[in-house]
């Protein structure tokens, strides 16, 4: 509309908008945040798995060509990581977690779920939180594929946790009857992840937050 004054960026909107969590800022831009080197994609080596305590009991498997097949949606979901920016607003698209979930469903007696990506990097959470609303197997970020370092070809968002526990380079995920800790939660990070209780530090959780370290 005219006469409105200066178009704000998405940020400023999105800042205005949501609140941050406790501790966080605002990080303009995407800057690139992890743990070893980025895989390279093979796309005739790449499949996405689902195994552990399944409901039928066998593993499924997805090649990419199966997995992009899959239907799409979009989400609009926040990234927090623990070292305490945020970028707000952007809008993923992808596989919901819980189509995934659906299509090869999990024993009644599973309660959490392991992620796991390239190089063995993992992390745990609850069932619930993986099949929630705004959980996204996503491949792209604002209308464009994500690039190599922030995921490509698949990387889990989950707004309402940690980044940590989105991992990048995704291949699959295992059903668990029982808590496990995955990458971060083993190396000192909270075993659920929740930055609006300011979840960081395994040091912080209380009894029944997580399994013993
Ligand atoms: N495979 C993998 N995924 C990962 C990580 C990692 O080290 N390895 N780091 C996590 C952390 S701590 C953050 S903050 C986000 C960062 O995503 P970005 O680099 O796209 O901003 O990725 C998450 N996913
Ligand atoms: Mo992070």
């Amino acid at each position: 509309m005219e006469g409105m004054g200066q178009p704000e960026s998405r940020e400023q909107r999105a800042a205005q908008e949501s609140e941050l969590p406790p501790g966080q800022r605002i990080q303009r831009g995407w800057p690139v945040t992890h743990y070893g080197p980025v895989p390279r994609f093979k796309p005739d080596r790449w499949e996405f798995r689902v195994f552990g305590a399944t409901a039928d009991g066998d593993k499924h498997c997805w090649n990419h060509e199966e997995f992009s097949a899959l239907p799409f949606t979009t989400v609009v979901g926040d990234l927090h990581c623990v070292t305490k920016f945020s970028m707000l607003g952007a809008e993923w698209g992808g596989v919901a977690a819980r189509t995934v979930v659906d299509l090869a469903p999990p024993a009644p007696s599973a309660t959490h779920v392991m992620v796991w990506a390239e190089y063995g990097y993992s992390a745990n959470l609850r069932l619930d939180d993986f099949t929630g609303r705004r959980s996204l197997l996503a491949t792209h970020k604002d209308g464009e594929l994500l690039t190599a370092e922030h995921g490509f070809p698949l990387r889990l968002v989950v707004p309402q946790l940690y980044a940590w526990k989105g991992p990048k380079w995704v291949r699959g995920i295992e059903y668990m009857t029982a808590d496990r800790r995955g990458f971060w939660e083993e190396r000192g990070y909270h075993n659920l992840g929740d930055p609006w209780r300011e979840q960081r530090y395994s040091y912080q959780e209380e009894p029944g937050d997580g399994p013993e370290l």
